[in-house]
């Protein structure tokens, strides 16, 4: 049984457009049913220094990769890429995270999924919210669309002038 994913795509170096473009020429070939959202323009956030903006988005499929097989596939995207680790939050120019697998919940060396800071980003969040707003976090048992007005609802329901 293939289990659908949530992989969020981000750049800050470099063509950002054409790393992103890469990306999702190269997803597309281990994921069916691929689809994948605008790229958003996003300011840095938790990051290590000043930084430039980041072009983010966020893609959806189902794969019969073991959530191993499919990190391991992504990092080697980021690596045809010249993605290089010289400290934890460096500018990059190709990042991609595994966000959602299906509804497993795992914990292991260098695989925690569902990503652990998914849902304070909105950068990952809004994205993601656009193409499956009904994906589930099988931890907390909120939809992509909830975990969204969490952080940007009241903010949003102000700014439309609501009670
Ligand atoms: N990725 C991070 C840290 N901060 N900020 C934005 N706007 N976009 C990102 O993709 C991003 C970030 C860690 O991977
Ligand atoms: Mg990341
Ligand atoms: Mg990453």
């Amino acid at each position: 049984m293939p289990s659908n994913v949530a992989i969020a795509l981000g750049s800050n170096v470099g063509d950002r457009r054409a790393h992103l473009d890469y990306a999702v020429f190269r997803l597309a070939d281990f994921l069916d049913h691929f689809r994948v959202s605008r790229y958003l323009d996003t300011a840095p956030v938790d990051v290590a220094g000043e930084q430039p903006d980041f072009l983010n988005a966020a893609a959806v499929g189902d794969t019969t990769l073991s959530p191993r097989e499919l990190l391991n596939a992504l990092l080697a995207v980021e690596a045809e890429r010249g993605r290089a680790r010289p400290f934890p939050g460096a500018a990059r120019t190709l990042d991609l995270d595994l966000v959602l697998f299906g509804d497993q919940i795992i914990n292991e060396p260098g695989l925690i999924v569902p990503h652990p800071r998914f849902r304070e980003r909105r950068f990952v969040l809004e994205p993601l919210a656009r193409i499956a707003p009904d994906l589930m976090d099988p931890v907390t048992g909120r939809s992509v669309a909830q975990l969204l007005d969490l952080i940007i609802g009241s903010r949003m329901r102000f700014s439309h002038g609501g009670s």
